[in-house]
Parts: structure tokens; sequence; C-alpha cells
């Protein structure tokens, strides 16, 4: 089936990783989220794409080119993000005459339910949670409570547990309903089209096993975390006899590991990266390509974006390294608070729970530490931020 990928957001709340990258660009266990997106579309049966792109538009055309996986990718380009149905609008001139699916490029979708989505008929994928309140819930007919009558965007008293994952296999007559009116929140949202739908034909509500949202940065550990499992074990790069490499470990083409190096799998090192001698990295940690883990370095449960340095003597937990970040030597990160809380992050002004008990820091592309800084749990550094000497970072340093 045709499928309409969304990929033109601006990606607010994961700032300052998308301060110059399209959030499906980031990275995930190597490749960027979209390029999952697209995989396991190719997987459910999706027949072309057209992605609708506008933030940083180039970054997604020039990685994907025309086709991926044998399947055309035509590009429809949405000038400004003013909202989910705006974005289907523009894909709109780009779809046969035909039903349609849709699709978030930034979010995560388990393989066997997408397929089941894209098996059905008008259909929305749903997910149970435990805080419906903080997402749209679906709202089902009384009589048959697969059949979807409409979603009610983060209600107060939510009616069921059962949510809307932004995926949707549209009837073709749905590319006539595209023009909604602006909702409270400002705007043009695919929902509004959900709703006319189900009073015109029947949708049904798909129920996803497994889906994750990549909204906020911690969301890509968790991302990093679930795409970790399905890696295999593959050493292209140059392995020294020195290293320990255990476990389902990928190190791509042109990467060195040098001796001393413990690495415990799932991990991945891209290409060009060095790590060691005498580095540890455990837990799903992706070391982006060009990375440099360098003596007495230890990386825990993190995402170091490509050319991300941590030279001489760090320890880095439960964190975000954006693009060409350099760690001073002795820059350690702190993920768990005394109190054993969840660590909380700013988003957007707000202080909002990660949900974690370990999370460390998000720091922007070309962040430098001085030598011996302490990041405290949950701090963000900001695109192209400094540290000092010795300091002691409690609070965010955004500008
Ligand atoms: P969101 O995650 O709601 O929006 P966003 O990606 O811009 O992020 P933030 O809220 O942090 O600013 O968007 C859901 C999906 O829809 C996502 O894949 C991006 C896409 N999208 C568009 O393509 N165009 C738009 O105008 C909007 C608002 C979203």
């Amino acid at each position: 089936m045709q499928t309409v990928v969304l990929a033109a957001g601006q990606g607010t709340r994961m700032r300052p990783l998308t301060d110059a990258t399209p959030k499906p660009m980031l990275r995930a266990a190597g490749r960027p989220l979209l390029e999952h997106t697209l995989d396991r579309a190719a997987d459910a049966g999706a027949s072309r794409f057209v992605v609708v792109v506008g933030y940083e538009a180039d970054q997604v055309r020039d990685h994907f080119g025309d086709s991926h996986r044998g399947l055309d990718i035509a590009y429809a380009e949405q000038t400004a993000q003013r909202g989910t149905a705006d974005a289907v609008r523009a894909a709109a001139p780009e779809l046969d005459d035909a039903p349609f699916v849709v699709l978030n490029g930034d979010a995560l979708y388990d393989p066997e339910s997408l397929a089941t989505l894209y098996d059905s008929g008008p259909a929305v994928g749903s997910y149970r949670v435990d805080n419906p309140s903080n997402y749209g819930v679906l709202q089902l007919d009384s009589d048959d409570n697969t059949r979807v009558t409409g979603v009610v965007e983060k209600p107060a008293n939510p009616e069921s547990n059962l949510i809307n994952t932004g995926s949707y296999v549209f009837p073709a007559t749905a590319k006539d309903r595209l023009d909604v009116s602006t909702s409270e929140r400002g705007e043009l949202e695919l929902t509004d089209v959900l709703e006319t739908v189900c009073g015109e034909t029947t949708v049904t509500a798909v129920p996803f096993d497994r889906w994750l949202d990549v909204g906020r940065p911690w969301e890509l550990l968790a991302a990093t975390e679930w795409l970790s499992e399905s890696l295999s074990r593959r050493l292209d790069g140059t392995v020294s006899d020195g290293a320990t490499i255990e476990g389902d470990v990928v190190v791509e083409a042109g990467a060195t590991i040098k001796a001393g190096v413990t690495i415990e799998g799932p991990a991945y090192i891209g290409e060009d990266a060095t790590i060691g001698p005498n580095a540890y990295i455990r837990g799903a940690t992706a070391i982006g390509a060009g990375a440099n883990v360098g003596h007495a370095v230890e990386i825990k449960n993190s995402v170091l974006l490509s050319g991300a340095t941590v030279g001489h003597l760090s320890y880095v937990g439960d964190s975000i390294l954006g693009r060409g970040v350099n760690f001073g030597a002795g820059t350690t990160v702190a993920n768990l608070r005394h109190d054993d809380k969840p660590v909380e992050v700013t988003v957007k002004g707000e202080r909002v729970s990660t949900g974690r008990r370990k999370f460390g820091v998000v720091v922007g592309d070309k962040a430098k530490t001085g030598i011996n800084t302490s990041l405290n749990a949950g701090v963000v550094v900001g695109t192209e931020m400094t540290t000092t000497p010795g300091e002691v970072l409690t609070r965010d340093r955004r500008e």
C-alpha cells in the first residue's frame, strides 16, 4: 500500500539535538529513525513512499535519494509546519486514487503489528498505556469495541487507556477530507480527518504490541535500547587481539577497537570510530561514525552521535552527546538522584519526568566541556556551549 511518512516537524521538544538535524534523521542503533520506519513499513507491505519533508528537508532527501529497498520515494514539501493534516495535504498530489497508510517518521512500530495494520481496512494503530491523559485517547463504539468513533486529545478523565499511535490506513476518499479547521492548540490535525472518516466508514483499532513515539531526548535512548535488541554480532572493523567483545556488537568497517577495550553488547560502533585503548562500553550504547572514545573512559547505555569525542578518564551514563561534542579529560556525568526518584529534564521550559531512575545528560552538537567538569543528572548543554575547567553544572546551559 502507498505510504505517507511524516518527517517535516521541527522537533522542538528534542532540542538541542534537533537544532541542526531533523528529528527523523537522529540515529538510533546507528541508523536514522526514519530509516528504521521505512524498513519496517517495507516489511509490512508498503508499495511506495511519499515522505513529507520540511524542517532541514535536504538532509532527508540527501540520505535516502529516490528509493529505499527498491521502493520509490517521492518527496512532498511542507513549507510551514502547520500540523499533521497539513502535512498529509502536502503529500496528496503524490498519491494514487487508492487507500493509503500514514506513519510518523519518528515513531517505532513493532513489525508484526504494523503488518497487521497494513492488512486491515480503514484502521488506526492503537496502544495501551498507563498514562492516557498525555495522549490522544481513542473513543470506541459501545457495541463494537474495535470500532473507532473518534479521538479525544489529552483528556483529563480518559474513558480508556487505548491511545492513538499516529499510524493509519485511510480510504482513498480521505484525500478529500484533509481541509480541517485549526485545533485548540493551533494546528491542523490529522485526528480531525480521522474523525470525519470515522463518521463515513468503519475504522478499526488495530492493537500494537509495542510502540514508541520518539519526541523527547530520553526517548532516543529508549529507541536505541529497543533497536539494539535486534543487532546481530558483526565485526567488520579492526579489532585488537587485546580487546574483549561480548555479545551482539556491531563494529562497522573502518572502526578501530584498541587493546584493553571491553564492549558488552548489545552495542553499535559506527564506521571510522576509534575506541580505546582501555575503554569500557556497555548497555545499549551506540557510538556514531568517526566518534572517539579514549583511554579509561566508560560509556554506559548512551548515544554518541557522529564525531563526538570523550578522550580521557571520563564516565558517561544514560546520556546523549550530539555531533562533534568534545568532553575534556575527567568529565563525569551523574545519572542517578540520591532520592532514587526519576530524573527530570526541562523540555520547552517545563520540568518533565523522564520516568527513568537513571538518566544522565543531553549535550548539543559541538559543545565542549573543560577538564574535570561534573554534569548533574538531567542537565542539558546547548549547541556549541562550553564549561570551564572543574565546573560543576547543576542547571542547564542552553545559551
Ligand atoms: P510531532 O512530534 O507532534 O511534532 P514535531 O516532530 O515537530 O515535534 P515537536 O512537537 O517536538 O516540535 O509530530 C508528529 C509527526 O508529524 C512527526 O513525525 C513530525 C510530523 N509533522 C509534520 O510532518 N508536519 C507538521 O506540521 C507537524 C506538526 C508534524
